[in-house]
């Protein structure tokens, strides 16, 4: 049967990427407008996030400040973060299939697009791309708790798979790795990728009116749709890393789907 037919193919891997669609980054391809795309952004948002994200972000920015201006090589880069959480950054061509980028995860591997946005889009992304996932990404992965709950994450990502419940891990990635926010003495920080690596989400984030940001709960969020084409009209709300990573350490994910299997979704 057709669709059963569909089910079955597996997408492969570009030419010239490995099978586990990793490419080497090649660094001196990037040309002087690529880098200066990176540093533009990279200045951009250092400033729309001072006071917004969480301390943890600044103290891992540190490592992003390598030797050569513009886009991070990953040689240098991956022997700072290695070091500090045994994560390592890997070139891949662009999205990458749910399992194949699960699978990284869950070796302490962060796949990163080999490609930058062009300086008349800086704010229009149709897949991520260098800025997103270095920026966005690595400064967090230098936290050991952050570090341990995106492993675990992979791990998460591939049993949901095999139980076809994917959907579920997807929206507690979104509303954590992605979109979420933390409280710090008392205040909302950012602390999710898709918010860090944008300019007008920085802001509207924490200072619009319109969005909710709920205290998190693991339930709420697993019935919680969401969406990719707007700043998000909800975000959820974290007190600690160490919250964070308890949520995928001391509950068992799988119960909690089956749990929710009859459950409506939710809106606000
Ligand atoms: N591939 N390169 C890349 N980056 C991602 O963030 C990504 C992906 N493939 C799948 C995927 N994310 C999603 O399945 C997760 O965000 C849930
Ligand atoms: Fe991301």
């Amino acid at each position: 049967m057709l669709t059963e037919n569909i089910a079955e193919l597996r997408i492969q891997p570009p030419s010239g990427a490995a099978a586990d669609w990793t490419i080497p980054q090649n660094w001196d391809h990037f040309t002087p407008q690529d880098h200066a795309v990176w540093d533009l952004l990279f200045a951009r948002q250092q400033k729309a996030l001072a006071g917004r994200a969480v301390t943890d972000f600044f103290h891992g920015l540190d490592i992003l400040r390598l030797s050569k201006p513009g886009i991070p090589d990953f040689e240098e880069l991956n022997e700072r973060l290695f070091a500090r959480t045994g994560w390592t950054i890997v070139s891949v061509p662009g999205l990458v299939p749910d399992d194949v980028f699960f699978e990284h995860l869950s070796n302490r591997r962060f796949p990163a697009g080999n490609f930058i946005r062009s300086a008349n889009s800086l704010d229009y992304l149709e897949a991520p791309d260098v800025f997103h996932d270095v920026f966005g990404h690595v400064p967090l992965l230098a936290q050991p708790a952050v570090a341990d709950f995106m492993q675990a994450m992979g791990a998460e990502g591939l049993a949901a798979m095999e139980h076809n419940v994917l959907h579920r891990l997807a929206r507690l990635y979104w509303y954590t790795v992605e979109f979420g926010l933390a409280r710090e003495a008392g205040k909302l920080k950012i602390y999710g990728a898709g918010i860090l690596s944008s300019f007008g989400e920085s802001a509207w984030s924490l200072e619009a009116p319109e969005p909710p940001r709920i205290d998190f709960d693991l339930t709420r969020v697993l019935r919680t749709p969401y969406r990719t084409d707007v700043f998000q009209p909800r975000y959820f709300v974290i007190p600690s890393f160490d919250a964070l990573l308890r949520m995928v350490s001391d509950h068992d994910l799988a119960a909690e789907y089956r749990a929710l299997i009859e459950a409506p979704d939710l809106e606000d």
